[in-house]
């Protein structure tokens, strides 16, 4: 049987990946930060077979710990500050942990196993905002990075040192530079969530207007579930890489935002303002996936389309926000 370490496991990708390798029979271990972590009640309900190890990315001696207690065959680096507008507003923050938690975490792999090659595969969950003001359309593995946030520069960093631990230290190490994925599991703070849960709160009569930012920009947007299965098998491969994983369709948030007022029966137009406030100091205006190199070495394809992605989110919250209308929180930010 293997084991596998997932950091972020509290996060959207953590609980469909850890549901992946438990149901390929891995025995999981998730990585938790705090001294009372508030999603545990909820990580134990939905995930009763997962096993969890104490351990923050901004703490190296507690990673080193963490490795050396549950001695996985392959840890998945997941764990970061992922919202871009916070790096803003918490650069340093969104630097150590987003950035430096890799080298962290490939520390601790290295320490461990001594002086030798890492025995130990890892993935790290590098970003499409590394491509940032997007220098060709589609993007790909070898298009130059041109970050336009601190979060996507820290990704670029712990994206390079990934390749670095593994041309340095013979590691099986790769990165999987992900397209933005959602589902009924997205925090509630990213533009499509917010659409779903706003829509479903609007359709049932909790709330009149919802207040967005920039309605032009494009996102190659795919489900969260499908990407998991990517990052497994990019640590099957023979060597370590680094693989694009995107649908190849991009979307305005417009786009999405009529989609998903369209699953209710409602006009968008009649409750949808835009507002200062969510404008980013700069914006990657337009992201698509160019995933061919995927499709052919790990044989991966996404299986839930745009359309399918909007209704699933839509009518997940419409189940959310009859069965427990005060859960929802719309965020602010
Ligand atoms: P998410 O839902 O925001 O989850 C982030 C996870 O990181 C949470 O479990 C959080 O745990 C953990 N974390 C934050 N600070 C930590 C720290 N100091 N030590 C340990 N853990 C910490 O993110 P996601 O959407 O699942 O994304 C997973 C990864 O893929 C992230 O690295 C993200 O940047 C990257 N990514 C995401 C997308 C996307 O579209 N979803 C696309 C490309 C790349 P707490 O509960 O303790 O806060
Ligand atoms: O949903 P978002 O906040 O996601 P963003 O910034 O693309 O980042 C996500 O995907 C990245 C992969 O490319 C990940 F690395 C990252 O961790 C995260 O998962 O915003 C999407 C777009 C942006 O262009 C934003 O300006 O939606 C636009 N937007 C318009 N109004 C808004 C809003 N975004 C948010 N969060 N809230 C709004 O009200």
């Amino acid at each position: 049987m293997k084991t596998a370490l997932v950091t972020g496991i509290t996060g959207q990708d953590g609980t469909y990946l850890a549901e992946y390798l438990i149901s390929l029979g891995y025995q999981v271990y998730g990585l938790v930060r705090g001294q009372n972590n508030p999603k545990l009640p909820w990580l134990h309900e939905l995930i009763p077979d997962l096993r969890l190890v104490e351990g923050d990315l901004l703490d190296q001696g507690s990673l080193i710990a963490a490795i050396a207690k549950v001695a996985p065959d392959e840890v998945y680096n997941l764990g970061s500050i992922s919202f871009v507008p916070l790096a803003w507003k918490q650069p340093e923050l969104v630097a150590s942990t987003t950035g430096l938690g890799v080298l962290r975490v490939l520390e601790a792999i290295r320490i461990a196993s001594g002086n030798g090659s890492p025995r130990c595969r890892f993935y790290q969950a590098s970003s499409s905002e590394m491509f940032g003001k997007a220098r060709e359309t589609p993007q790909k593995e070898d298009t130059p990075f041109y970050p336009r946030s601190p979060y996507g520069v820290a990704k670029a960093y712990g994206h390079y040192l990934t390749i670095n631990y593994r041309e340095s230290y013979g590691m099986h190490a790769s990165s999987g530079i992900l397209f933005n994925h959602e589902s009924p599991r997205r925090g509630p703070e990213f533009v499509t969530r917010k659409i779903s849960a706003s829509v479903a709160r609007i359709k049932l009569g909790q709330q009149s207007k919802l207040a967005l930012g920039n309605l032009d920009a494009q996102r190659d947007w795919g489900f969260a579930g499908d990407y998991v299965r990517a990052m497994h098998q990019m640590l099957q491969q023979p060597e370590g890489g680094d693989y694009v994983i995107g649908t190849g369709e991009a979307h305005s948030v417009q786009e999405f935002v009529e989609a998903a007022f369209e699953q209710v029966g409602l006009d968008w137009r009649e409750h949808v303002v835009t507002d200062e406030r969510f404008i980013r100091p700069a914006e990657v205006d337009l992201l698509r996936a160019d995933p061919r190199k995927a499709e052919r070495e790990l044989g991966w394809k996404p299986g839930v389309s745009f359309r399918e992605l909007v209704a699933m989110m839509v009518d997940a919250d419409l189940h959310n926000v009859r069965e427990n209308p005060d859960a929802l929180f719309v965020s602010t930010l």
